[in-house]
Order: C-alpha cells, then sequence, then structure tokens
C-alpha cells in the first residue's frame, strides 16, 4: 500500500496529480516544509477567491507541531535535572502514600502529578519568572491534583518543611499543607485556587485579559508576563475550560500560555476512548484563534518518523484512537507491537529491530523535556496569539502495575511495598530496602548543599525567585473617599423618587471622580449597564476595547454614546456571567499579583449572581478577592415583571454562608453610601480580604436623611429608623424590622397598625440580617466557652431590648429563613415573613400579596404576635384578617 496510489486511484487526471505532488515534495527537499506551507496557503486562498469551496480543516497531522529540526537545542545539565525531577517525583509519592498509610482517610493524588512532573519542571527550571527581582513574575495556575508536586519541589527549594510534607492534608493544627492550591489556607504560596475543575482556566484567560486591561490603561507598565495555566485534559470537559477562549483569540492574548496535560484519562476512565482527546482540543482551540502547539512524541519517536517516508506510522498514528493507546501504556511494549505497530505490514517491519522494552522507551513528548522545552520556547515567542499546548502524557507515569493508565489510577492513594521499591528503582532513588523495611516510606532529601540542590537554587534565583509565592498586601496606601464625600446620598431627596441601584450609580461616579481611588475602580458588566441606568459611564470613562474603536458608533450624536477606547474603564464582558466574575476577580486581586489595588463594582442581575456562579464566588473567597458585587434589580417582588427565573428571593443565603463574604440588602441611599464607603475603607485602606454583596431594587420611592449615628448600626446589620418614643401607659408596642424595600411595608403597616388598632411601632432597618446572625453566633459561642465570665450580648439582642416592649416581626423581599436566622438572637416572639416560593410576572403590590410580604399581612401579623403575647386577643388578629382582606385558604405561596 501506497499514499500515493490511494490518491491517485479515482483521479480523473493522474498525469497531473502526480506532477504536483513531485513539485511540493521538491519544495519540501529544497526550501523545507514552512515554504510549502506557504505556497499552499496562497493557492488555497487564491482557489477559495474563484469560488472553490475548501472547507476549513481544523486539525493537523497526529504529530507534533514542531518538527525536530525546528527544535532549540535545550539548555542546562539535562542528567541533573532528570535526577531532580526523579526526587520530586518520589517525594510527591511518599507524601500521598504515607498520608495514606496513617488513620484518617486523607487522600491524596499519586497519577496526575506522575503524568505531569515534566510539564512543570521544565517551566520552573526554564520559564517561569518570580517576582523578587526587577520582573513583576509569571502568574502560574497549576493543576490541583498535582499539589504535591509542586510542594516536593518547594520541600527542595527549602520553602516547605519535611514536616509540613508528613502533614500533608492536615491543617488543622496548622502543621501541614492544604490538599489543593488554596490561598486562604497557604496565603504565602498559593495563588489561583484550581481544584475546581474549569475554574482554574476561565481565571487564567481572565487574568491575562486583565494585564492587558491595565497595560492599555496605563496603570501597569507593558511586560512580557505571562499566566501559564495548567489543565487536565478531562478538565476540559467543563464549560469553564473552554467556554471563553474565544476572547482570548480575539484580544489576542499572547501573555496567555495553556498547558494541557493530555494524559488520556480523567477520574473512571478514557477521556476520549472512542476518539482523539488532543485533535479535539486542536480543533477547538484553533477555531477560537489560538496558537496550538501539540507534543505528542518523545525523541525516541524521531527517527522512526524520519523513515516514515509512505506516511503509514502516521497514518496509523491518526486511526489509533486515545482507548488503544492507553492499552499501549498499560500493557507495555510486546502488547504495543502487537497490537499497534502490527497493523501494517510496514510499521511492524520498523520496529522489527527494536526489542519489546525498546518499544516501551518509545516515549510521548509530556515525558520528553527536549520536547516540552521546544513548545514553551515557542510559547513564549509567540505574539498576538494565546499559545496552547497539548502535551500527551501517561497517567499514572511511573507508578508500574500499581496505576500507570490503568483505569482506577487517579484515585491510587495507596502503593504497597513492591510498588513503592518499583517506584524507588525506576527513579533511582537512593533509598536501600532497609529503610523501605515495615511500611516506611521515607522523604528523601539530597542536602542543601547537593547539587541538585544548589542547581534548582540558582535557576530560580536566575529567574527571579521561588514560584509560587504569594504577596498578602500591596505596598500601595491609598486614602478613600470620606463618607462626607457621599453626602448628597445621605441626606433625604424630599419628594424626589429614586431606586437603591440609582443610589449606587451615584456612589459609583462620586468614586469616579476622587483623584486616588477613581482610576482604580472597575466596573464591569455583562450586557447589563442600560439595565441598571449605567450606561452613563460608556460615554464618560468609556468601553475598553484593545483595539479602540474602528467604527463610529450609531448613537454617536447622542449624550450617552456607545463609545469604546483602548484606555476605556468599563470592562463590558457580553453575556457571560462567568467570565465577568472571572474578570471580577482577577481585578479583586490585582493588589497581592501586581502590588496594585483595583476596586471593582461588578454589577449583575441577582439572580445569576450566587446560584450560577456560586462556584467562583466560593474560589473569589479562597483567593481572598476584595471587591463588590452588586445584586442588581434584586428581590422576589420588587422586580416584578420578570417573573420566575428572575426575581431572587434567595441570593442572600448563599452569599451568608461564605465566611469572607459581606451582604447587605439596603433600602435606603444613605444605607448604601454607608456600606460601598465602609467596604471601601476596609477593603483598600485596612487592605482587609473580604468581599461585599449588596443587593439593589429597581423600585423608585423618596429617600430619607440617613438618621444621626446610624452609620455604625447600618454596618453591623440594623439601626432605629423610627422611634416610637417611650409607650404610654396601656400603650401596645410592636418591633417591626425590615430590609429592601420590604422595610417601607413594614412602615406603612405601622401606620395602619397605628390608625386601626393603637398599636405603635419601632422601626428597624435590618440591612444585613446576615452580619446579624455572625455576631449573634459569635456572641452566643463566647458565652459558651467562658462560662463563668459575664454574658457577651448578640447586636440583635442589645437592640431589641434597648426597646421597652413589643413582640417583633420581621419581613423581606428574601425566603424567610433569611430573616429567620437571627432568632435565637431575639429575646422576645419573633414572626418572620418571606418570599418562599416560586416568584412570577405581576405588578408588585400583587405579588407582595401574594408572598404576605405586603402591609397588611405584616400589620395582621404583629397583631397576632401580640395576641401570641396575651396583650390582645384570637378576636383581635381574626378582626385584622377581615379589615385587611386576608384569605384566609389562600394556599401557602411556597408550594404554588
Ligand atoms: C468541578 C469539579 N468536578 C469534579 C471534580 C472531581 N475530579 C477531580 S479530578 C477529576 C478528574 C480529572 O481528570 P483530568 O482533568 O484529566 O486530570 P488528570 O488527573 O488526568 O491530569 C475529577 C472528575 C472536581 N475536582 N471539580
Ligand atoms: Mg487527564
Amino acid at each position: 500500500m501506497n499514499w500515493l496510489t490511494d490518491v491517485l486511484h479515482n483521479d480523473p487526471d493522474p498525469t497531473e496529480t502526480r506532477e504536483w505532488i513531485e513539485s511540493l515534495k521538491a519544495v519540501i527537499d529544497h526550501s523545507g516544509a514552512e515554504r510549502a506551507h506557504q505556497l499552499l496557503e496562497n493557492m488555497v486562498e487564491l482557489a477559495r477567491r474563484a469560488g472553490a469551496h475548501l472547507p476549513f480543516s481544523p486539525t493537523t497531522e497526529y504529530i507534533n507541531t514542531i518538527p525536530p529540526h525546528l527544535e532549540p537545542r535545550m539548555p542546562g545539565d539535562q542528567t541533573l535535572e532528570w535526577r531532580i525531577r526523579s526526587i520530586i517525583r518520589w517525594n510527591a509519592m511518599a507524601m500521598v502514600v504515607r498520608a495514606n498509610r496513617k488513620p484518617g482517610d486523607l487522600g491524596g493524588h499519586i497519577a496526575s502529578f506522575a503524568s505531569s512532573a515534566t510539564l512543570y519542571d521544565v517551566g520552573f527550571n526554564h520559564f517561569f519568572r518570580g517576582s523578587d527581582g526587577e520582573h513583576p513574575g509569571d502568574l502560574v495556575a497549576t493543576q490541583g491534583h498535582s499539589s504535591p508536586g509542586i510542594y516536593a519541589r518547594a520541600f527542595l527549594e527549602g520553602r516547605i518543611t519535611e514536616s509540613q510534607l508528613d502533614h500533608f492534608r492536615m491543617e488543622v493544627d496548622g502543621r501541614g499543607v492544604s490538599s489543593y492550591p488554596h490561598p486562604w489556607l497557604m496565603p504565602d504560596f498559593w495563588q489561583v485556587p484550581t481544584v475546581s475543575m474549569g475554574l482554574g482556566p476561565i481565571a487564567a484567560i481572565y487574568q491575562a485579559r486583565n494585564w492587558k486591561y491595565l497595560e492599555s490603561r496605563g496603570l501597569m507598565p507593558k511586560t512580557d508576563r505571562k499566566v501559564w495555566c495548567f489543565l487536565g485534559d478531562g478538565e476540559t470537559d467543563e464549560p469553564e475550560s473552554l467556554g471563553a477562549l474565544s476572547i482570548a483569540g480575539r484580544e489576542g492574548l499572547d501573555n496567555l500560555i495553556f498547558v494541557v496535560n493530555c494524559n488520556l484519562q480523567r477520574l473512571d476512565g478514557p477521556v476520549r476512548g472512542n476518539g482523539k482527546i488532543i485533535q479535539e482540543l486542536e480543533s477547538q482551540f484553533r477555531g477560537a484563534g489560538w496558537n496550538v502547539i501539540k507534543t505528542i512524541w518523545g525523541s525516541y519517536w524521531d527517527p522512526l518518523l524520519a523513515n516514515d517516508k509512505q506516511g503509514i506510522l502516521k497514518k496509523l498514528m491518526m486511526e489509533t484512537v486515545d482507548g488503544e493507546y492507553q492499552n499501549c501504556k498499560a500493557f507495555g511494549g510486546a502488547y504495543t507491537r502487537e497490537h499497534f505497530f502490527g497493523k501494517y505490514p510496514e510499521t511492524a517491519a520498523m520496529v522489527a529491530s527494536l526489542s519489546d522494552d525498546d518499544i516501551w522507551r518509545l516515549n510521548r513528548g509530556g515525558h520528553d523535556p527536549h520536547k516540552v522545552y521546544a513548545a514553551y520556547d515557542l510559547a513564549m515567542k509567540t505574539t498576538g496569539q494565546p499559545t496552547v499546548i497539548l502535551a500527551k502524557t501517561v497517567k499514572g507515569y511511573g507508578m508500574g502495575s500499581a496505576g500507570e493508565a490503568l483505569n482506577p489510577t487517579h484515585q491510587t492513594k495507596k502503593l504497597d511495598d513492591d510498588a513503592v521499591r518499583a517506584f524507588r528503582d525506576r527513579f533511582k532513588i537512593p533509598i536501600d530496602d532497609d529503610q523501605l523495611k515495615d511500611g516506611n516510606v521515607p522523604f528523601y532529601h539530597p542536602g542543601e548543599k547537593s547539587d541538585e540542590v544548589q542547581y534548582l537554587l540558582e535557576r530560580r534565583r536566575a529567574l527571579g525567585g521561588f514560584v509560587p509565592k504569594r504577596r498578602r498586601k500591596a505596598d500601595e496606601r491609598l486614602t478613600v473617599p470620606k463618607l462626607e464625600s457621599f453626602e448628597r446620598l445621605l441626606k433625604s431627596t424630599g419628594e424626589r423618587e429614586m431606586s437603591t441601584t440609582m443610589a449606587f450609580v451615584q456612589s459609583l461616579n462620586i468614586i469616579l471622580r476622587d483623584k486616588q481611588v477613581g482610576p482604580r475602580v472597575v466596573p464591569i458588566v455583562c450586557d447589563e449597564a442600560r439595565t441598571f441606568g449605567m450606561e452613563g459611564l460608556f460615554r464618560q470613562i468609556g468601553i475598553y476595547a484593545p483595539t479602540g474603536q474602528k467604527y463610529k458608533p450609531v448613537d454617536r450624536d447622542q449624550l450617552m454614546y456607545y463609545r469604546e477606547d483602548a484606555a476605556g474603564q468599563v470592562l463590558q464582558e457580553g453575556i457571560t456571567e462567568a467570565g465577568a466574575m472571572a474578570s471580577w476577580m482577577a481585578a479583586a486581586t490585582s493588589y497581592s499579583t501586581n502590588n496594585l489595588q483595583l476596586l471593582p463594582f461588578y454589577i449583575y442581575y441577582s439572580m445569576f449572581g450566587f446560584q450560577r456562579v456560586g462556584d467562583a464566588a466560593w474560589q473569589a473567597a479562597d483567593m481572598r478577592a476584595r471587591g463588590f458585587l452588586l445584586g442588581g434589580t434584586a428581590g422576589r417582588t420588587t422586580l416584578n415583571g420578570e417573573g420566575l427565573q428572575h426575581e431572587d428571593g434567595h441570593s442572600h443565603l448563599l452569599s451568608g454562608a461564605i465566611p469572607n463574604c459581606r451582604s447587605y440588602d439596603p433600602t435606603f441611599a444613605g444605607e448604601v453610601a454607608v456600606i460601598i464607603q465602609h467596604g471601601m475603607k476596609r477593603m483598600i485602606e485596612d487592605q482587609v480580604d473580604e468581599y461585599y454583596y449588596l443587593t439593589l431594587m429597581n423600585e423608585n420611592y423618596p429617600h430619607p436623611d440617613l438618621p444621626e449615628g446610624a452609620a455604625e448600626g447600618v454596618i453591623k446589620g440594623m439601626y432605629l429608623l423610627k422611634d416610637a418614643g417611650k409607650p404610654k401607659k396601656g400603650e401596645l408596642r410592636v418591633q417591626l424590622l425590615g430590609s429592601g424595600t420590604i422595610l417601607r411595608e413594614a412602615i406603612a403597616a405601622a401606620e395602619l397598625l397605628d390608625k386601626d388598632f393603637g398599636v405603635t411601632a419601632d422601626i428597624w432597618s435590618c440591612p444585613s440580617f446576615t452580619e446579624l446572625r455572625r455576631d449573634g453566633y459569635d456572641a452566643e459561642r463566647w458565652n459558651r466557652m467562658h462560662p463563668e465570665a459575664k454574658p457577651r450580648k448578640a447586636y440583635v439582642t442589645e437592640c431589641i431590648e434597648s426597646r421597652p416592649a413589643g413582640p417583633v416581626v420581621a419581613a423581606s423581599d428574601y425566603v424567610r429563613s433569611f430573616t429567620d436566622q437571627i432568632r435565637a438572637f431575639v429575646p422576645r416572639t419573633y414572626t418572620v415573613l418571606g418570599t418562599d416560593g416560586f416568584g412570577r410576572s405581576d405588578t408588585r403590590a400583587n405579588l407582595r400579596r401574594h408572598f404576605e410580604v405586603d402591609r397588611f399581612y405584616i400589620a395582621h401579623a404583629a397583631i397576632d404576635a401580640l395576641a401570641k403575647d396575651g396583650k390582645m386577643t384570637a378576636k383581635d388578629a381574626a378582626r385584622a384578617i377581615k379589615l385587611y382582606k386576608i384569605d384566609q385558604e389562600k394556599p401557602n405561596p411556597l408550594g404554588v
């Protein structure tokens, strides 16, 4: 069989075709493949222009993108690097095996790092730059399950002690190291939390984009910094991994390098047993405008491929599916000879003189430092495009029969003694059998003075210091605008109506005018700026567009036209909440990554926030993000027309579960200003690692003065908005609590109560039931721990007790568990009203009646509570039902 014979078989003019092919062959022989490529591109273009339909071919041969003759010579001492890598492999394995020989089911992974050790090693020895010197440093996102390998290197570097290694996954007493990259737990070490599959890659894309944005805006000098992102081939199944590729291609992020560790396996089994993940990824990345470098075969294959004049080996490589490639590594040389090379006589002949062991040694590209070096070198030199390196590796490389290329290898964390000895022999670790007795697997350190350690330290010195290494605080000291700057928001609006969303936009404008903090503001929207009345920002500060605006905007005659600018400040992300969240995180961690503080405000539909990108919100918390998230047009009855999928009644429960996220549901402009000013001060001046979530509403109403001295209460979660004074003798009193727009229903309920029942009400605005709950639990816990000390009081308890009388009724536009969170600290009868159940579209008044949170239901609940307290009677409660036209047989909105 011959490729040319095949081609010519059905050809109408074989002579002509043969001539063309011969000519091209001659070009390849004399001027090289690149020249042939150039000629062909021109021909294809010519044919397309003439009308020929030539479909785009997104994939290339199943061989390395860089041919051997174009590989640069790898610098450094290869023998020493192999020894270093072997020691790192050993210690990474030992960490996991030791952890799992202890009681406690600590878990851990050997196989992921075993497959990627070379990919990391070449990076650490030759490419990743630290930030100790002039260079600002690269950012390296590693695969979460490869963390043992990163620790094992840090151990040789002297950054992590043997005891820390030995307490892998034992963090509670501060002795050990984290299971995965968690900046929250190791704030001087890890920079990017990656273990939730997909979040690393999307974070990396927006991180690279953030650097371009800062450079373009002149906030950061232009540099050659790179974001390196290591991810698994299985991980690419996640929509987040590939979903943002196009922005990287479109914006030409040449500061971004993805390395996909293509070990062909994920957790359960093969990634694409019946296909080829590398080819699939090649087409996806290429289609998105990336520079794709395939590093499939190691150097031992070079002579075979060079001899493959007829292209039969390449054809075989292309035909073989990943499931079969996995077999080759699982079953060894003899199997590979028979089942792979044996498929065609020509390929069988190619390996006839090789032993089975030689065949076994035919290595994959990702395990060959020379090939990996060539790929990284080319990636570093690529301009105008992001690069992805698709490196083929073996899962569990070096684990032998204990797991190499076997389906359960991902979960293998225990190796038996034989497997440990085999591992030692394969990587020539100088530990003798005696030391391995009784199930012992000691760590190996060659000594600080050893060639290995000296070499590795010298490499890191030359590259600017250790990686990863995290900066905790920015060096700069900025001063944020004082509360007085927000004065117009703190004062009554009189008759003028506005929404809290408008109050936010006005606050933002005030901050934007501040000389220090203004330029650091990063407003982020995903195609909803108009929804929130923020389109004024388009013209005012411009929308970031790396190329500037190449067209005249259609609304150019208008005041607020769509202005795109290379120095634009607004990040218009398009319709991608996941992308916008990643973008926000890049800005929110700039204090650490860039030693430059930014103040990102990401505003979105609150329903498409925590529940849609909740995992990213958790990642942001781990990453110690500092910034504002704004759940726009929130509330289950306040955003009224949009219906079930839009009306948010629970985002506060989700945000409230994030320990360092501080959530607020303000009602009035003054509260919005106080919260934003406080948040800015905490995050920028005090550099506290927390972030803020505010729900904003679109209902317009007048706003009162912020009461004197209320600011502290706003931050703590509640303040007395209306003091009904000391009750007169016989006067019945209730305490009404509310947040968001429903507080206004409570205010209206107070009037009804007074008018219809002569009951007076103290009214509390509660911008954060979540903060109140946290404070309450804190006091309760302290008291339990200190039984003999004077007990502390929860702030809520203090507030309520400061009022002489009255049961407490709370209402909000969120589910009842939201206001219920403080029940344990409310020292009186406590009733909660909320919006449990599915939202739907209707008028606000109808929705509030449906969810039983309007003024009538609040007033009725207050009478009911007074009746329960024995201050009124069931008759009074029944009268309220009648008076307020409450349908007693109305079904529970939860089930409707
Ligand atoms: C969002 C998410 N889902 C599931 C997991 C559980 N998980 C951990 S590793 C893994 C398989 C990873 O395979 P791959 O990305 O190919 O990495 P490899 O270990 O093969 O390098 C899975 C499913 C996770 N960590 N994150
Ligand atoms: Mg994999």
